[in-house]
């Protein structure tokens, strides 16, 4: 019995060693181990800090908490959405944005270097299909104007539906910054209504959302995006994801596409951008933008020019109108403390219209442009019905002595 216990007691010690020896040969701890865990962003539990910090758009309608169990799939409450998006109906999508960070509230899930997709169940109180889209905000400028990417449609059931919406890493990182995503939003169909009404006819359109979770993976997804470009080029969509760089805030399309399959011949290379920019119903006039990336313009030759040679540079890019009279597609220079800089572009009908604007007039009114960009948009007065197709093509700088 005795060499028994004596064996065993050798093997503890043994045993122990090993574990001496394997903890001390263990690894640093993970720098990337919380970026690595799935998290849940929002339970939709309380007011002030999964609610309150949510940022609507387009005259969303109504984001508020529900307690009702029914509509409930984690925890106790959920978020009932009741959206309108103004009173016509081809007003802006309404779009209501739950943020990833919230400084005030002290958490921070921004950071989607591992994630993988985002899951959420979205109850449809309706009787019949309805379409939601949801997609990232890469950026927030101003209140009105968000950039959105890696969008997906989902066709709700009536009652619940889970849902799983994959994070398009790469896509991200061309438009934004995938360590820094502000958030996830859900836009919906206007229900061309200015005022929630509660029951009975024309009820507006309500939804529950629940249980968003970001799910993550292993491997970490690359979070640098090189955008090419030749000297003096801007944005000659003979790539795809310049497309990417230019967003349209209303409903509508923004593609690259073959010319000549739209019957076309493009100013430069064999591809342009297609855009339809639908209006938001005759009368009031109401101007939308079409943002192109910052990120793109400090990709370019104008980021660090010297002031003597951007003193000669112009801005120059072909639009062509095809619809049946002439437009003005107003090209704005917004400064990043909002200043603003518009010039007309007007459009003679079927036919590309050459613009050109001169960076010299820009320095006038915003001197840091050369190191520290804000935003170009091409403007639209949208008080129209239907949609209106367009084409662009080869942006570019000009340097003329
Ligand atoms: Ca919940
Ligand atoms: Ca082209």
């Amino acid at each position: 019995m005795k060499t028994k216990y004596i064996l065993l007691a050798g093997l503890l010690t043994l045993s122990c060693a090993a574990c001496f020896a394997g903890c001390t040969e263990e690894p640093a701890p993970d720098p990337d181990a919380a970026l690595k865990e799935d998290v849940l962003v929002n339970g939709f539990e309380n007011w002030m800090t999964d609610l309150q910090p949510a940022l609507i758009y387009n005259d969303f309608g109504k984001v508020s908490l529900n307690a009702d169990k029914r509509y409930v799939t984690q925890g106790e409450r959920s978020a009932r959405l009741d959206p309108l998006g103004g009173m016509y109906d081809s007003s802006s999508a309404p779009i209501v944005l739950f943020a990833f960070r919230s400084d005030t509230h002290g958490f921070d899930y921004s950071d989607l270097s591992y994630a993988e997709y985002v899951t959420f169940d979205i109850y449809n109180d309706q009787n019949e299909d309805k379409t939601v889209y949801a997609g990232f905000a890469s950026d927030i400028s101003g209140v009105t104007s968000i950039s959105r990417v890696g969008e997906k449609s989902f066709t709700l059931r009536p009652g619940w539906n889970s849902c799983e919406l994959p994070v398009e890493s790469s896509l991200i990182a061309i438009a934004g910054n995938l360590t820094q995503v502000r958030g996830i939003y859900f836009r919906f169909e206007s229900a061309g209504s200015a005022n929630v009404v509660e029951e009975g006819e024309g009820r507006t359109p309500r939804y529950y959302l629940d249980n968003l979770w970001l799910i993550k993976k292993a491997t970490k997804s690359a979070t640098d995006f090189e955008v090419p470009l030749r000297e003096n080029e801007i944005a000659d969509f003979e790539s795809l994801w310049q497309g990417y760089m230019f967003t349209n805030d209303n409903p509508g399309l923004t593609e690259v596409v073959e010319a000549e399959d739209f019957g076309l011949t493009a100013p430069s290379g064999s591809k342009v951008l297609h855009a339809v920019f639908t209006g938001t119903g005759a009368g009031a006039s109401n101007w939308i933008q079409m943002n192109i990336s910052s990120k793109l313009l400090n990709k370019t030759v104008l980021f660090g020019m010297d002031a003597d040679t951007a003193k000669n540079a112009y801005i120059c890019f072909e639009t062509y109108n095809n619809t049946d009279s002439s437009v003005n597609l107003t090209f704005v220079y917004r400064t990043p403390t909002s200043l603003l800089l518009a010039t007309n572009n007007n459009c003679a009908p079927h036919a590309w219209t050459s613009y050109e604007f001169c960076v010299a007039d820009l320095l006038a009114i915003d001197n840091g442009f050369l190191t520290a960009m804000g935003n170009f948009q091409i403007s639209y007065n949208a008080n129209y019905d239907g949609d209106r197709e367009y084409f662009f093509d080869n942006f570019r700088v000009e340097i003329r002595n």
